[in-house]
């Protein structure tokens, strides 16, 4: 399919490097902006598909004349400038399916936490205050809570069906309208966060959905009321989502991801009605293996006849 050359952007899971190196001689683009374009100028040419996790902006995909395909690892692609891809013709993968449960699992793990503060109780037993005789303060359960999912895609949905287990009563919002499932659906992200004790953010990133959770959200939310994000920190306005934490105006959240990784808000670190994550949805040995698995089958297929196993719809 392509005389081309493979070009590895940013670090991936060693499987996939490791098959890239030793299957497809890829090339691979220097970190330093400097050295990138040296780099780019002398070997961009040759450049028939890209393979990352990092992403790709619109100067980078321009310096590839005869970029081809665009191989994703990870179902969020909100990193790679579609808009850049879609005049050129250019396809783009992913890693869906995949991640569901192990996002999944992470989502209600940290909604169990934030709600019955284990690793605020953790931090307790370990800083001694419980042999000092101190009590941990009564946190809020989560059996029988009703919980909004913010985009019942995929993950969406497997969070519910999770959380149904728990007894949640479980409603939802999205663009559209989803035929197949009994929830209730909320007409906007307000309804939603009124109608709720906690709202789990599980939207794709992006500029649809640039903070969706926005200050009037939170605030329907409220002192009782709690958000997980396991989305992309774009999702929510995090100046707004700091304000009320550090006020009292939110009751709490869990969180793996934030705008601007891997900072995140020092304002938080004090909080114990709030959990901090380092963006790790997917991240289990044995999802990353297959997550790795399907980019190294894309770009297999892709050189094969030219088409994908996971395309995105451009
Ligand atoms: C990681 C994720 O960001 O799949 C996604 O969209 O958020 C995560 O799995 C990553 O892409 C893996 O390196």
């Amino acid at each position: 399919m392509t005389d081309g050359a493979i070009l590895q952007v940013g670090g991936l899971h060693p499987t996939v490097e490791r098959e890239l190196a030793t299957t497809y001689g890829a090339l691979r683009l220097p970190p330093e902006p400097g050295d990138a374009a040296a780099f780019l100028a002398e070997h961009g040419p040759d450049v028939t598909v890209a393979v990352t996790s990092a992403g790709m902006d619109a100067a980078l995909i321009g310096a590839l004349p005869r970029l081809a395909a665009v191989i994703n690892l990870g179902v969020g692609y909100d990193a790679v400038d579609v808009a850049a891809l879609k005049p050129r013709g250019i396809v783009l993968s992913n890693t869906p399916d995949v991640l569901t449960d192990c996002v999944a699992d992470l989502a209600v793990g940290g909604l169990i936490d934030v709600f019955r503060g284990m690793s605020a109780g953790d931090r307790f037993v370990r800083r001694g205050e419980w042999a000092a005789g101190r009590k941990f303060p009564l946190r809020r359960r989560v059996s029988g809570t009703r919980v909004g999912i913010l985009g019942l895609g995929r993950i969406g949905r497997a969070i519910a069906h999770r959380l149904e287990a728990f007894g949640c009563t479980i409603s939802y919002h999205n663009r559209r309208r989803v035929d197949d499932v009994a929830y209730a659906y909320a007409a906007s992200p307000v309804e939603l966060a009124r109608g709720a004790d906690a709202v789990v953010v599980v939207t794709p990133g992006g500029p649809g959905t640039q903070a969706l959770v926005s200050a009037e959200v939170i605030a329907a939310l409220g002192p009782s009321g709690y958000l997980v994000n396991v989305a992309r920190g774009s999702v929510v306005d995090q100046d707004a989502l700091v304000a009320a934490l550090t006020s009292g105006a939110l009751g709490g959240a869990a969180l793996d991801v934030f705008t601007d990784e891997p900072r995140v808000p020092e304002e938080l670190f004090a909080l114990d009605n709030v959990v901090l994550l380092p963006h790790i949805g997917s991240a289990t040995v044995e999802t990353r293996e297959a997550m790795a698995q399907l980019v190294i089958r894309n770009l297999e297929r892709f050189l094969a006849d030219g088409t994908l196993v996971t395309p995105v719809p451009l």
